[in-house]
Formats: structure tokens, sequence, C-alpha cells
């Protein structure tokens, strides 16, 4: 894996358009089918997943911005003065401001995301906000093996930030392979975690299966995507938004649905749907705080405070690397 510098850029070469490429065709072969969640966010995808954080039935960004104000002056206190705030996904920079703001004289940002458009933009923006603070975004697919650059960080600590409960979308291997990696790249500082609790199984299919409908034109948007960027021919009426609770696995899973026996064609190669069939999109891991405690253990963390909400729907987690 190589960087490629830019003045305010350091790209790692993914070639994002061929994984999506070639993951979908995986995904059309395979007997159950199933893709990454990560191919959610083009532009439109990201627009929608903001929307949805917006939406009276999901509770996790409102709750976890909650626990930042709340605890904002506990978490100061464990970082110290300059840390390095090194965010996985240039997510909301609504959840790192708050961060950035409770911490003292903090010195640097690091924001690693795969979508550089996103990144520049996230950059651009902290960057006149916070002058004092030195912002070194790096493209990067943050599920792989990642190298920081080095020299950016100062006398302080570095903090990995991974809100939102991002964690739950990965497969338990997937989740250890990130949490070892952070705790490597992250070796003297700590991880601030957001991870979504197990809880009543309405809240959580009511959070998923939103009234308004956002949830399902954000899932649909895949196939839109997928259309466009690949030249797949899915009819987008002709699939269903799915999602459930499977409690056994302690997940939502979100699926489309094919409304019908159906052909979808993808160079040149063509794929049926039987009726029913469907496109598995993405798992959303639920935990309990001993659930979480446990794995970041594993992952070589040392699990300190944790912070919850009143009706334990949300928890976040300091985890000392
Ligand atoms: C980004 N991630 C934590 C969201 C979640 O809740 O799993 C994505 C999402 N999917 C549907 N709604 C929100």
């Amino acid at each position: 894996m190589s960087f490629v510098m830019q003045p305010h850029l350091r790209v790692v070469d993914s070639a994002p358009e061929r994984d999506f490429r070639a993951d979908m065709h995986a995904a059309l072969a395979a007997p159950q089918r199933s893709i990454s969640p990560k191919y959610f966010y083009d532009a439109r995808g990201s627009q929608l997943f903001d929307a949805i954080c917006e939406l009276r039935e999901y509770y996790p960004t409102r709750t976890e911005l909650s626990l930042l104000r709340g605890h904002a002056a506990e978490i100061a206190a464990l970082a110290g003065r300059e840390a390095e705030v090194v965010e996985f996904g240039a997510g909301s920079l609504r959840k790192v401001r708050l961060l950035l703001d409770a911490l003292e004289n903090p010195a640097s940002y690091v924001p690693i995301d795969i979508s550089g458009e996103h990144l520049a933009q996230a950059a651009a923006q902290l960057r006149s906000d916070y002058p004092g603070l030195a912002v070194h975004p790096v493209a990067a697919d943050y599920t792989q093996p990642l190298q920081l650059p080095a020299g950016t960080r100062k006398s302080g600590m570095r903090l990995g930030f991974f809100p939102g409960s991002t964690i739950g979308n990965f497969d338990p291997e997937q989740a250890l392979r990130f949490l070892r990696m952070a705790a490597r790249v992250l070796r003297g500082g700590a991880l601030l975690l957001g991870a979504d609790l197990v809880k009543d199984p309405a809240v959580l299919h009511a959070a998923y299966n939103d009234e308004a409908g956002v949830t399902a034109a954000f899932n649909l948007n895949l196939l839109a995507r997928a259309n466009r960027e690949l030249g797949t021919d899915f009819d987008l009426d002709g699939f269903a938004h799915g999602a459930f609770y499977n409690s056994p696995q302690r997940r939502i899973e979100m699926h489309l649905v094919s409304r019908r026996a159906q052909r979808v064609q993808l160079d040149g190669q063509t794929y049926l749907f039987e009726d029913g069939e469907t496109l598995h999109t993405e798992n959303s891991h639920k935990f309990s705080v001993d659930s979480l405690r446990a794995l970041a253990a594993e992952a070589g963390f040392t699990a300190g405070p944790v912070w919850t909400d009143p009706n334990r729907l949300f928890s976040l987690h300091w985890l000392a690397a």
C-alpha cells in the first residue's frame, strides 16, 4: 500500500470502482447474496444517511451526541492536553466538533475516510473553524491494514474516535481485526468508541423501518448506484426494503428483497432472482456493555470508563490502547 502525497490529502490507492464491480459480481454469484454496506455511501447515500440521523425513530445519533456533551469534561480529563484526534471515517463533523471543543488545546486531527471528496470537505471546514488545529486527512479504507502519517503528533496522546456504532456494521471477525489495528496505531493513547446496545426489538425495528421511508431509500440507493456506476439494470421498483432484528445474532439485518422473479445483467452476465430472494446489504450488530468490553480486551485494549444514557440505548467507551 502506498501513500500518494498531495498538499493536504494522503491518498491510499484502493481502486474503489473495481472493488465495487468485483464485489457485486461475487455477491450476485453467491448462493446467499450479500455485499458490504460500505457501498451505501456515495454522495446520495451519505445525504440519506444524514437524514436517517435526524429521524425520530433513529435514536443512536442524538443519544450519542448527548453522551458526548454530558461527559465532555471527563473525556477531556482522560485525554489531557494537545491530543491528536484520529477519526475512523470522516463522518459527522458535529460529533468530532463536540470532542474537539471539549479537549484542552487539541493539536491535530487525522480524519480517515474512503471518500476523498467527503474528506476534503470535512478538512476544509475544520481548518477554517479551528485555525490552530493541524488537519491531516488520510483517504484510505480503514478496514484494511493502515499506516498513519508519521510526525503529525505533538506532545499529547493519540485519541482514536469511532462514533456512531459503525463497529456494529462489521461482522465479529472484522470488528476484532479493526480493533486490533486500532490498538496498534493508537498504542499509548486511547479509543473513544460508540456502540449501540441490545434493547427492546420493537425499538430496534422502528429505527430501521422509519415511517417516512428514508431507510428504505438509503437501502435502495445501493441499486441506483450500481446501475449508474457499474451499468447493472436493477429495476428499482422490483426490490423492496427489508429490515428485521435477528435476535440470536443480536443484529439488525437489512436486505433488498426481490418482489418477483427477475433477471439482472452485469457485464454481459445474467443473474436470476427468485420472488422473495434477497441481497443482504447490512448487518448492524448490537452489544451489551460487557460484550463490547470483552471484544476490546481481546483486541488488546484495556477497557476504561463507559457512559450510557438513562434508557440504556447507547454506550460510549473509553478504551486505553
Ligand atoms: C452507520 N451505521 C452505524 C448505521 C447503523 O445503524 O448500522 C447505518 C444505518 N443503516 C440503516 N440505518 C442506519
